[in-house]
């Protein structure tokens, strides 16, 4: 099973947006393995964004995801990786499509509300980056045989 990091970026937490995009993955049948309030340091935002490093929006996005507390997290389940970035959208809320938590819920191309990793490699990473491995909690949900 694949596993997936997930951030809920400030805007969320700040617009309470919180529930509504947990109930997305829940349904989705995802599972969740980790999670926790974060206020990241520029130094956790620069290691994140590392591979955004020169680019115009740079600065702007290593305040935002530092202005205030992420909801990080952690989604286990089948082609997780991709499933996450499906049900978040591209990257521009304006041009997110409906039934996506971009689509639905953000108009901006900064506060896009959300992180999903967006490969494999990039996932076992960024999982380090912001959990510990006590954090990870291994269990199996009892509906897993109808979920598959
Ligand atoms: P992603 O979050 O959809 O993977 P990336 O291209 O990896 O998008 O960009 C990382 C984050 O940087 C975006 O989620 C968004 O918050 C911000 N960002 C990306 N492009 C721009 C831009 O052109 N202007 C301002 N912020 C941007
Ligand atoms: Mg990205």
């Amino acid at each position: 099973m694949q596993q997936t990091l997930i951030l809920l970026k400030p805007d969320a937490v700040q617009r309470r947006l919180v529930g509504n995009i947990i109930e997305r993955f829940e349904k989705k049948g995802l599972r969740l393995v980790a999670t926790k309030l974060v206020q990241a340091s520029t130094a956790l935002a620069e290691k994140h964004y590392a591979v955004h490093a020169g680019k115009p929006f740079y600065q702007s996005l290593l305040d935002f995801l530092t202005s205030g507390p992420t909801l990080a997290m952690v989604w286990e389940g089948r082609e997780a990786v991709s499933v996450c970035r499906t049900l978040i959208g591209s990257t521009d809320g304006a041009k997110a499509p409906p039934g996506t938590i971009r689509g639905d819920l953000a108009i901006s191309v900064q506060n896009n509300l959300i992180h999903g990793s967006d490969s494999l490699e990039n996932a076992l990473q960024e999982v380090q980056l912001w959990f510990n491995k006590e954090e990870l909690i291994s269990f199996s949900c009892t509906d897993q045989n109808w979920i598959g």
